[in-house]
């Protein structure tokens, strides 16, 4: 059951599509005490939820802040990240677990056991918002009563299920068919190429670098040959240049952002002075996202929109001031204050609070300053491509992910968890907020695999593979100046060949499982506790899932580890896969084993009673022949899986339509 309280007069985000009648009366569970709802944790209770944040599946003990932020250097202590996903759940040791949905895009603090290590506070930016509080007999019924309220989620097509390769950035033509050469010759899956904002003519939205990449159409269809899909990156700013026909209509047809003076707003970003195209304008974004037609016409099927938080280096006016500053400062004795103060000056032009109200969107006939809706700038951004890729691609999945987000958004787009590190606590990260964002909505998600951020090392990138091939959104990608990781860039290039190469072999049931999920409302990654809630140790594990209804992982996560402590809340088999193949099946009793897991091994674990198609591979998609499964099973005859398939492209799906049964 679903309760909606309205508080003071809310901004309509968009994120619910099925809204309750609004209730009377106090909310139960919360105590309002003015813009806080103040709860008291028992000691058993587990808060789950957030989406994309630091730290735990259980987010207790931290304090998180949604404020989509550019943050690539984020840590344990972290306070916001890129998305903002306002939805928790509260699962007490004995009484029913409640969810609670808070839809504002204000600033909003959640508290939970940080100040006071028993108490979780919720504080809102301004007195007007709703709350959903979400009721169900299970901890997947409460995700399901939500995900109903909040709509079907975004559909990937199939092939965005195979692996892709993306860096910042492959700069030419030549070195985008160098990496499919590499990846083809040493028979690594993949199945597209990233394209980052070295394609772009002075990154500029909507077009190409005719130098670097002369004969763009021609590269498309050649690697569309090769079973290869070009991505491109679409930047949130639009490039100030005379004669740059974004630029001009946008300025001629008032789709910018502007200042309080009704100018154009000017920021710094990539390509230097930028406007922002004003999303939340209906007009300007059905005019954005008319401009995705320009690389569609070109036969490109994916796009990954950045920068939609909206990230900002400076503003033209806050530069001026600095700059005025600095002359101050060039005739001062620099002491310890104010060398200081004079330092930080140039970096407080980045991302400067004051920056984020200092410009207007006009919503929905309104003149609204940007930070009372900075939450749904990504969201809008990415639904703009949406609504336009239904009209131009009526018939076509197109693939989308964003950086930023709100709930909602997981209509219109997947998201990448941002600018991550080559380091082994973010590849935990990386699996503790893919249940987390399932419960919000954000099925097709993914991390930068073997880390954006600082030098991967061969280890590292194997591991993180090894949980890669499990999670929807599967793409190594890399910062400029960063060392090389491909999967073809170190030594052993066959281990990570039969790595990739198993996420092919388990491709039918993945996307089996994920449209499934997608199609019923539910989760396709779990944590252990959605589905043991009765089980104490279970609840508690934060470094194992399930994927789907079948499977059970484990990965390993830590540096030079022969393996590690699983633990099963039942007798599970496990199946371990060396050289590609399955080389041992064992049946393993309930409780704690220590799994000893090679560099080039992974291992995972069939839930009792269940099956797992497994198919015999391929080196792009539709290369895998999804009639010729090997069932490996933990159950005994009559037990059966449904699988779900389908043309991997058409919009339009019928679950019912597309299921087979196969019976052991
Ligand atoms: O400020 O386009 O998160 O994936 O490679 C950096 C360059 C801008 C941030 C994205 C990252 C991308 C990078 N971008």
């Amino acid at each position: 059951m679903v309760r909606r309280y309205v508080f003071g007069t809310p901004i309509e985000t968009d994120a619910v599509i099925n809204k309750p009648e609004a209730s009377k009366g106090a909310a139960p569970y919360v105590e309002k005490n003015g813009d806080v709802l103040l709860y008291d944790m028992q000691p058993g209770d587990i808060v789950y939820g957030l989406g994309e944040n630091v730290r735990g599946i259980n987010k207790r003990g931290w304090i998180y802040v949604s404020n989509c932020s550019d943050d690539p250097n984020h840590q344990e202590d972290t306070k916001s990240l890129y998305g903002a996903h306002n939805f928790i759940i509260v699962s007490g040791e004995d009484s029913r677990p409640f969810g609670l949905f808070l839809d504002t895009p204000d600033k909003i603090v959640f508290d939970i056991g940080y100040t006071v290590n028993s108490r979780m506070t919720i504080s809102m930016d301004s007195g007007s918002y709703e709350l959903y509080v979400i009721e169900a007999e299970s901890l997947e019924g409460i995700v399901k009563e939500f995900r109903q309220m909040i709509g079907m989620p975004f559909l990937p097509p199939k092939w965005a299920f195979g692996f892709g390769q993306s860096r910042w950035s492959y700069r030419t033509s030549e070195e985008v068919r160098e990496v499919v050469r590499q990846y083809r010759s040493s028979h690594i899956p993949i199945d597209s190429i990233y394209l980052d904002i070295d394609y772009m003519e002075r990154y500029k939205d909507f077009t190409i670098d005719r130098e670097r990449f002369p004969d763009f159409e021609k590269l498309v269809e050649e690697l569309k040959e090769q079973g290869i899909h070009l991505v491109p990156i679409i930047d949130g700013g639009v490039k100030i240049e005379e004669g740059y026909e974004v630029y001009e209509e946008g300025v001629r047809n008032r789709y910018f952002c502007k200042d309080e003076n009704g100018e154009d707003f000017v920021v710094g970003v990539w390509p230097g002075r930028c406007h922002f195209p004003d999303m939340l304008n209906d007009e300007a974004r059905k005019w954005f996202g008319g401009k995705y037609k320009y690389l569609l016409d070109k036969g490109i099927d994916g796009f990954w929109n950045d920068m939609n938080e909206p990230a900002i280096f400076y503003s033209e006016r806050r530069l001026r001031m600095v700059f005025d500053k600095i002359e101050e400062y060039r005739t001062m004795n620099l002491d310890v204050k104010t060398f200081f103060e004079f330092k930080d000056l140039v970096a407080s032009l980045e991302k400067n609070p004051e920056d984020y109200r200092s410009f207007y969107h006009n919503y929905r006939g309104q003149s609204i300053r940007h930070d009372r809706v900075h939450n749904l700038f990504g969201y809008y951004m990415t639904r703009s491509a949406g609504e336009a890729f239904e009209e131009l691609e009526p018939e076509k999945r197109i693939l989308m992910f964003s950086r930023s987000s709100y709930i909602g958004m997981h209509r219109y787009g997947g998201v990448w968890t941002g600018d991550n590190k080559s380091w082994w606590s973010h590849l935990l990260m990386n699996l503790k907020m893919l249940p987390s964002l399932n419960m919000c909505g954000f099925l097709y998600s993914g991390a930068d695999i073997g880390g954006f951020g600082s030098d991967a090392t061969e280890d590292l990138v194997l591991r993180w593979l090894a949980l890669g091939i499990f999670v929807p959104l599967m793409r190594n990608h890399a910062a400029d100046g960063t060392r090389r990781q491909e999967a073809y860039a170190f030594g052993n290039t066959e281990a990570f060949a039969e790595i990739i190469g198993l996420r092919y072999r388990l491709l039918p049931y993945l996307y089996s499982e994920f449209m499934k999920a997608a199609l019923k409302n539910e989760m396709y990654a779990r944590p252990l506790g959605f589905v043991w809630p009765g089980d104490s140790i279970a609840r508690r594990v934060e470094d194992q899932l399930m994927i789907g209804e079948s499977i059970m992982i484990a990965p390993v996560y830590e540096q030079n580890a022969a393996g590690r402590v699983v633990y099963l809340p039942e007798p599970m088999k496990m199946l371990r896969f060396a050289k590609g193949d399955v080389t041992e099946e064992k049946v393993l009793p309930a409780g704690h084993h220590f799994v000893e897991i090679p560099l080039e091994e992974v291992v995972l674990f069939i839930r009792r009673g269940h099956i797992l198609p497994l198919a015999s591979g391929g080196e792009r998609v539709g290369d895998i022949d999804w009639n010729d499964l090997k069932l490996y099973h933990f159950a005994g005859p009559g037990a059966l899986y449904e699988l779900y398939d389908d043309d991997g492209i058409s919009r339009r799906v019928e679950l019912e339509k597309n299921l087979r049964r196969l019976v052991l």
